[in-house]
């Protein structure tokens, strides 16, 4: 016999009242108290769809409201950034930061410098960068920040004096065992000092308060190259369920930043070869590959000239410029997208598959947009979804704070080893979950069901706060 109580939950477990699951009246609510957000929307939906299976077996979560308290920041920050470019004029941009959730750790998370961030993009970003630490077996909450500024075409006067008066106010939030920032898309080194600087200064301070530090003043050696190599990393993971590896495969690559200059450089090292870069102007398509020599000049181009991807094609013989082009129609067999978010649409993925791609490991988050997961999904190729694939880089993050907070340094091949570690378990952790909950291969599952559950015990553990 069962009781009141019993049937009222077994009730509530399979369709409310409205005829709706638990998992649809969270997402109703989420989509009707965010109307102008469709990246955060996009994200969110995501990920509760993909985790139903633990959803309808541990009552617990629904009980405790989990996604709806999972799907509302904490906190979120957002502020005037004033200052005074080159020519003396005054300019304003808006800075944000979203402390999504600390259940595990403080909030941790890049900051993205570009015109095009908004709220809805840093809630998707910061929502995401929850699941993302969880799975790195590190101690980090979840967060996003950045402003609307564009580096592009900035002095290096000018971006200093953005990243002083960014910092300005960012600094009374943040703080090594609070909220600890990174980089992302245009943070990279040299933002990183800036704001820095300017925290120490405010602060009378010196902590792993931001982590992506140059070696001189605390920084982690491999944290440049964490995200790349934790990409291809678990690329050779996903290759290897299926008794194959990185050796000879043709690689597209996007994007011509920090991530996809890494990537390019540990494809190389583990035997594959790498025939594409590209920015926001274009793609360069260099069949023969793109060697250590190469990629030496795209660094000096990128990070410290700061030119165009389509001077390689000036530099280099037999090697193709696609103006404004993606790279998907590149035949390959394996692509890393790692550039920025929806990057590969449906129609993409699928040029990709007919010409012959096996996996898709991702360097961005969120590059792939739901029409091209489900390709992926239908065509059971290798496909490792941006919180498993990219997490290499906060994981290297997490190393860092680590050896800040012990006054130490750890040697390339130490930090080498911890990152190279991680990425197998983040990919045997996916793995496994997804083949317990009936779900064999498929990494959204995976990885969103074992990120998941992390966080939301231990919200259940700390009470209702
Ligand atoms: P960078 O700023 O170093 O490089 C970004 C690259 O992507 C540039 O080549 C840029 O071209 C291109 N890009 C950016 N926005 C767009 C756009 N809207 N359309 C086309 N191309 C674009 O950033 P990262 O390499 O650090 O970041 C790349 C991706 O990886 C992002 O999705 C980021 O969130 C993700 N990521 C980064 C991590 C890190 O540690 N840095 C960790 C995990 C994920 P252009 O110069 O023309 O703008
Ligand atoms: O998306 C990401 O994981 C990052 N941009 C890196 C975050 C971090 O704190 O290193």
């Amino acid at each position: 016999m069962t009781t009141a109580t019993e049937a009222l939950q077994s009730a509530r477990a399979s369709k409310g009242a409205n005829g709706m699951s638990y998992i649809e009246q969270a997402l109703q609510s989420v989509v009707q108290r965010n109307p102008n957000e469709p990246e955060f929307l996009q994200a969110v939906k995501e990920v509760l769809e993909s985790i139903a299976p633990a959803i309808e077996r541990h009552r617990k979560y629904q009980d405790q409201r989990i996604l709806e308290r999972i799907t509302e920041p904490e906190r979120m920050l957002m502020f005037r950034v004033p200052w005074t470019d080159d020519q003396g004029n005054i300019r304003v941009n808006r800075g944000f930061r979203v402390e999504f959730n600390s259940a595990i750790g403080p909030y941790k998370g890049g900051l993205r410098f570009h015109p095009s961030v908004n709220l809805s993009i840093l809630k998707f970003l910061g929502f995401e960068q929850v699941f993302k630490n969880s799975l790195t077996t590190l101690s980090m909450g979840g967060g996003k920040g950045g402003s609307d500024f564009d580096p592009k075409g900035k002095s290096d006067a000018e971006v200093m004096r953005f990243c002083q008066s960014f910092m300005t106010e960012l600094q009374r939030h943040i703080g090594a065992a609070t909220d600890v920032p990174a980089g992302d898309i245009g943070v990279g080194g040299r933002e990183i000092g800036f704001l820095f600087g300017q925290y120490k200064r405010l602060r009378n301070e010196f902590t792993g308060v931001l982590t992506g530090k140059a070696l001189n003043w605390g920084g982690s050696l491999i944290r440049p190259e964490a995200t790349g190599y934790g990409a291809v990393y678990f690329a050779e993971e996903m290759l290897a369920t299926r008794g194959d590896s990185m050796k000879g495969k043709i690689c597209t690559v996007s994007g011509s930043g920090n991530v996809a200059q890494y990537t390019v450089e540990k494809i190389n090292q583990l035997g594959g070869k790498a025939v594409s870069l590209s920015d926001s102007n274009g793609t360069i398509y260099d069949p023969n590959g793109i060697d250590a020599e190469k990629l030496a000049f795209v660094m000096e181009l990128k990070n410290i000239r700061r030119g165009r991807i389509s001077e390689y094609a000036k530099q280099f013989k037999g090697v193709e410029y696609r103006e404004n082009a993606n790279p998907w129609n590149i035949p390959c067999q394996c692509a890393f997208p790692s550039a920025t978010q929806n990057e590969v649409s449906g129609a993409d993925a699928r040029t990709l598959i007919k010409n012959g791609c096996i996996l898709v490991s991702e360097g961005a988050n969120m590059p792939s947009d739901p029409q091209a997961i489900d390709v992926y999904l239908e065509n059971k190729i290798l496909y490792g979804p941006g919180k498993a694939a990219n997490a290499g880089g906060v994981a290297c993050s997490g190393l860092e704070m680590a050896q800040n907070s012990q006054f130490m340094y750890w040697t390339r091949e130490e930090v080498d080893a911890k990152l190279h570690n991680i990425m197998r378990t983040i990919h045997a952790n996916a793995f496994n979950t997804a083949k317990e909950y009936g779900c064999e291969g498929n990494y959204v599952v995976g990885a969103n069901i074992a990120g998941f559950v992390k966080v939301a015990d231990a919200m259940i553990d700390q009470g209702l706060v």
